[in-house]
């Protein structure tokens, strides 16, 4: 009986605390309802867009805005975009993983899009990895030419901090954050191998960033 009863009282602890939303997204609208429980499901929190069917903002490459809000004090962050029309597959890291510290609004209105994702419609995704796991959103956009202005919802909390990091889990496939491909052996179910392996996966990946790569050796001296 314990084990039952203890999930069960947290639940209600967090329904009655009413604020537990993991994160939800200010910027660019996202896709879909938001349901709290389906946003650990993959690629978009549980819900399949098709892009057809969504709210369309447009994304300007050269530099755009996107504005989250989080309840958990901590997260890693992956931002990425696709121009898959069902948001399988498709997906390039747009930002450097960075580190937020402390809960509440952030936005940063300078992400940058391949410029061959111009004049398409696709997705930008948020992925947070935060104590509780890995949460997925997306928003569905146009990508467009140029800089786009900052939006008014697009807003930094007060205690909000940001340092540019690493998070092997995030990075090392931008299509299966939060999944890492570690090397099938017979030590791979458990935790700590695998991710011993999957850090050093990752290190070859950064390899290839190179842009993403330089990016986040600066982060490691510099705040965002
Ligand atoms: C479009 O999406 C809405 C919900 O977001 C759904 O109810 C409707 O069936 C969808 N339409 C098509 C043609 O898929
Ligand atoms: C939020 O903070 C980051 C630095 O951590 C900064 O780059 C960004 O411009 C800020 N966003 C706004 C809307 O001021
Ligand atoms: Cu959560």
């Amino acid at each position: 009986m314990m084990p039952s009863i203890a999930p069960c009282a947290s639940a209600m602890l967090l329904l009655a605390s009413g604020i537990h939303a993991h994160f939800t997204v200010q910027h660019p609208p996202a896709v879909g309802p938001f349901i709290d429980d389906d946003e650990p499901k993959e690629p978009c929190g549980g819900y399949h867009p098709d892009i057809n069917n969504v709210t369309i903002t447009d994304f300007h490459v050269d530099g755009d805005a996107i504005g989250t809000k989080l309840t958990h004090s901590q997260s890693t962050w992956l931002y990425r975009a696709t121009v898959d029309p069902s948001a399988a597959n498709g997906w390039v890291m747009v930002y450097p993983i960075f580190d937020q510290s402390g809960s509440g609004g952030y936005c940063q209105p300078h992400v940058t899009v391949p410029h061959d994702f111009i004049g398409k419609k696709g997705y930008i995704g948020m992925v947070s990895h935060a104590k509780d796991g890995f949460l997925y959103q997306c928003a569905g956009v146009n990508f467009v030419a140029g800089t786009g202005n900052m939006p008014e919802d697009c807003q930094n909390a007060t205690g909000v901090s940001a340092t540019y990091t690493d998070d092997a889990t995030l990075s090392s496939d931008p299509n299966d954050p939060g999944t890492p491909s570690a090397t099938p052996t017979s030590d791979s179910q458990h935790e700590h191998n695998a991710g011993v392996s999957t850090r050093s996966q990752s290190l070859q990946a950064l390899g290839g960033l190179l842009t993403v790569g330089t990016m986040m050796a600066l982060g490691a001296m510099l705040v965002i």
